[in-house]
């Protein structure tokens, strides 16, 4: 069995009948049970399951992390060059709202000659799902894979420690992600730092092939296309060199290109927003959009992994 959906409260229209004083106070003591209990309100964002402290949001559906948007609505702010040191600043997207608590977060970096524009999609569109997401510029555009995995470090060392939504993030609970050079720079990230919770590296390219000391659950997403980074070449010997102990998982996409992940790409946000709900939250409610493996379709070349996840 993939799903461990979390225990159901007896919602507001199943209350046993009975005289109205009585409603109310069975309704308080269940109010009470679940602020007890840490349940908070029963449905919608600020949903939380007593067993896992990371959990934010409502239980996910295919809808729901197809959605151009999730349910939290997202702000953001720019943190400027000028201000940082190791890496070239950025934006920063997160959840308006505090009432969650804290949250999981996630660096994203872009590739060779770009800079954060082509990689703002994922901004709003991670951070609505209940992220901090930090797309970064680089030093300069020409950095090598090894220089933005440095840089993805200094970003997340400056947002948890310094920047002025600090007091929002989780910082044990992070994540890195990039395109290109910024996705040979993700895997670069995790092998130097193996307590990050999640790498997704987008159509990597990266001259080292081999990446056995990788720990940390690594969602390689290659473009069947590409003529850049071909598969061949990068993501699919990526993928085949992380250790068979590591969560790993390699989504080939279909009909696509180098660049497909610099625009909105709806099979890369439902797959990304699964991964790192996974095993960011430790939210095993979106394990049944990874297990069992997805199947080929008009959007999917290929997909494979290790199922269950964490065995
Ligand atoms: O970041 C990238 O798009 C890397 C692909 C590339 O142009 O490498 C050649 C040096
Ligand atoms: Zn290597």
């Amino acid at each position: 069995m993939q799903q461990h959906p979390h225990t159901p409260v007896t919602p507001e229209g199943a209350r046993p009948a009975g005289p109205a004083h009585r409603g109310r106070r069975l309704a308080g003591t269940i109010a009470a049970l679940a602020a007890l209990a840490g349940l908070g309100t029963l449905s919608g964002p600020g949903a939380h399951a007593a067993d896992n402290p990371y959990q934010r949001g409502p239980a996910p559906t295919t809808a729901s992390i197809e959605a151009a948007r999730g349910p939290y609505a997202v702000s953001e702010t720019s943190v400027s060059s000028l201000v940082v040191t190791g890496f070239g600043g950025g934006t920063v997207y997160y959840p308006t709202s505090t009432a969650d608590g804290t949250f999981g977060a996630v660096a994203v970096a872009p590739g060779y000659t770009a800079t954060q524009s082509s990689m703002a999609w994922l901004g709003p569109r991670l951070a609505s799902q209940g992220f901090v997401v930090f797309t970064i510029d680089t030093l300069t555009t020409l950095d090598q894979p090894d220089s933005r995995g440095r840089q993805l470090l200094a970003a997340l060392d400056y947002l948890t420690e310094r920047s002025s939504v600090r007091s929002r993030i989780d910082s044990t609970r992070l994540g890195v992600m990039g395109h290109s050079m910024g996705g040979g720079g993700t895997l670069e990230a995790v092998k130097s730092r193996p307590s990050l919770q999640a790498a997704i590296p987008l159509t990597p390219w990266n001259l080292d092939k081999t990446w056995p000391e990788v720990t940390t659950p690594t969602l390689i997403v290659g473009a069947d296309g590409d003529t850049i980074a071909p598969v061949a070449s990068h993501a699919e010997p990526f993928y085949g060199s992380l250790p068979s102990g590591t969560d790993r998982a390699y989504l080939e996409l279909n009909n696509a290109t180098h660049f497909t992940p610099n625009a909105s790409s709806t099979t890369i946000a439902k797959y990304s927003v699964s991964w790192l709900k996974r095993f960011i939250d430790n939210d095993t409610r979106y394990e049944q959009f990874l297990c069992p493996l997805p199947s080929p379709s008009p959007t999917i070349e290929e997909y494979r992994g290790n199922c269950p996840h964490g065995s």
